[in-house]
């Protein structure tokens, strides 16, 4: 059964006109190594750690600044809000179609709430806590092409003839401001596209995002703003000691107009300088240490790094399906080709490096999960190849082959191919990138230990079951397998409201 919404009733949870307190019972486990009659042993001990949550029930006018908001997925998400806020329907060739926000983990997917007379029940994952409603978003944001977003949705062939001469109107007057532009940080075949572009120093460049953010936030009369990065992959920038080491270095290096600084880290400084949450949804290394180091000391969400969309997402669902089986994937060859900007931008070996880089390192945690399969410093071959097809635009084909050993010496070779319109599953995973930050700065936590609530630290790993390669402040765990970062962001949210993770033991019937 389903339900739309509910209540907690219980001594750990309160709702006030103001937040929402909870107490919960954090059950976790403590190892030690200790030298016991002669041997050594790994001792577990369960512990339980009283923590309490405080949520923000005032849901803010939320503004979304995207870089790169004339591309596919800026245009896609943009065109996909306005059709639902506006009940749009379209004919296709097979149907009606109804707006929807299918492929959206907070607008589209439902948590167990208990069942009752023998019945599971069910409710929309966004009833857990007060969050943003997609409809009340206002959109704005920065591309270095200066097209208009009705004529972007149109140059990104992603959505029905139908559906975009609706949506025309309402797009039309949407114009990206201009962008940071540096032609050493993107493919040239670029260069091109670039006729929108904010001139100066770096400083300069800074500077006029910092106004731009500002002016943004005045003009739709937003309480918050969150920006995101869905711009061109970036090449890698050098980490170089000196230069971007350090917030000091950092900084200085902006001031000094230092040429491998790139955009990306430019436009995510100017976000922590504004305490404005930044995320990055390309796999380039746009979170610097001397950036992070920033963000950190300032108390400023970043969150990225490259959307999880199509390909990994089910690499990071069939590896920890195999290896929690005990089945030992020896080669993961993973191949795709498209056909839209994105794809051309990575025809560049700068370009695509970065996103082998974020598509390689996927499966490293389910590996290392596993010492009866895998000997020390073992791991599957595994081959991430793109090729530039522009004939099928935004329609990515991806071809994986997993190759596993099996019972006994067997082998077992699963092959999957996947045809998605790649913006299409990229905008609901933005849509919930940007909701959950927004909904992550109004929680506070402590744990017994702590005098003081505080915010989740400012590098968001709650964000991780929507990212490739998440990030995670220095000396924390990295989680790639998507049904733990699922549960993990599932059960962080349902502590919020006093209740216990979801674990599935349905003792009730046992
Ligand atoms: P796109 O190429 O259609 O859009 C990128 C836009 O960014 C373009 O309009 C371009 O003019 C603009 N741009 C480039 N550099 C800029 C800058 N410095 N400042 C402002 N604007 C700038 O690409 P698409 O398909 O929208 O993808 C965007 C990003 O998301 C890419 O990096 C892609 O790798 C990443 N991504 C996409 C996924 C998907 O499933 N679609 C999944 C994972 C990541
Ligand atoms: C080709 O790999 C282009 C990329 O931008 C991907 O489409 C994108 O990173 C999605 O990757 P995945 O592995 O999540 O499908």
């Amino acid at each position: 059964m389903f339900i739309d919404s509910f209540k907690v009733e219980s001594p750990n949870v309160a709702y006030t006109e103001n937040e929402i307190h909870s107490v919960y019972n954090y059950e976790t486990t403590e190892l030690v190594h200790e030298n016991r009659n002669g041997t050594y042993q790994w001792i577990v001990k369960p512990k339980t750690i009283k923590y309490e949550f405080k949520t923000d029930v005032h849901v803010p006018k939320l503004g979304v600044m995207l870089v790169g908001w004339g591309g596919n997925n800026g245009s896609t998400l943009t065109a996909g809000v306005i059709a639902n806020r506006e009940g749009i329907s379209w004919a296709t060739k097979d149907k009606v179609q109804q707006a929807n926000y299918f492929g959206s983990l907070t607008q589209a997917s439902s948590i167990r709430v208990g069942s009752f007379n023998g019945e599971e029940i069910y409710a929309p994952f966004k009833s857990l806590l007060p969050m943003v409603n997609p409809d009340d978003i206002v959109f704005g944001g920065w591309d270095i092409s200066d097209m208009n977003l009705a004529d972007a949705m149109a140059r990104a062939k992603v959505l029905d003839i139908d559906l975009q001469k609706q949506l025309r109107p309402y797009m039309e007057s949407m114009l990206p401001l201009p962008g940071i532009y540096d032609p050493d940080f993107i493919a040239a075949n670029q260069g091109a596209r670039a006729n929108n572009v904010i001139k100066g120093t770096k400083k300069e460049q800074l500077q006029q995002v910092i106004k731009d953010i500002r002016e943004f936030k005045e003009k739709n009369k937003v309480d918050r703003v969150v920006v995101l990065w869905t711009a061109n992959t970036e090449r890698y920038s050098n980490v170089v000691v000196g230069l971007n080491d350090t917030v000091e270095n950092l900084l200085g290096s902006v001031d000094k107009n230092e040429a491998e600084i790139s955009p990306s880290t430019l436009y995510a400084i100017a976000c922590v300088l504004e305490n404005i949450p930044f995320i990055n949804g390309s796999p380039q290394n746009t979170f610097v240490p001397g950036l992070i180091d920033l963000a950190i000391r300032r108390n400023s969400l970043i969150g990225g790094d490259d959307f999880k969309s199509g390909q990994t997402k089910m690499k990071s669902v069939l590896v920890d399906f195999l290896v929690g089986a005990g089945i030992k994937p020896t080669a993961i060859v993973s191949y795709n080709h498209l056909g839209n900007n994105d794809g051309m931008n990575l025809s560049a070996p700068q370009t695509f490096r970065s996103k082998e880089i974020s598509k390689s390192n996927v499966v490293d945690d389910m590996v290392s999960s596993n010492g009866i399969l895998y000997g020390p410093g073992e791991h599957p071959d595994h081959v991430v190849v793109i090729k530039y097809v522009p004939y099928v635009g935004d329609s990515k084909r991806a071809l994986d082959e997993y190759t596993s050993e099996i019972f006994m010496g067997g082998q077992n070779t699963i092959v999957l191919h996947n045809t998605c319109e790649d913006s299409l599953l990229a905008a609901p995973i933005i849509l919930d990138l940007v909701l959950l930050a927004e909904l992550s700065t109004r929680i506070q936590l402590k744990s017994e230990a702590e005098a003081k609530f505080h915010s989740f630290h400012p590098v968001a790993t709650i964000l991780s079951y929507l990212s490739k390669a998440p990030l995670v402040p220095p000396g924390t765990p990295v989680v790639n397998a998507l049904s733990k970062q699922r549960a993990m962001l599932e059960n962080i949210l349902r502590a919020c409201v006093g209740l216990a993770p979801e674990n599935n033991m349905i003792l009730e019937y046992k």
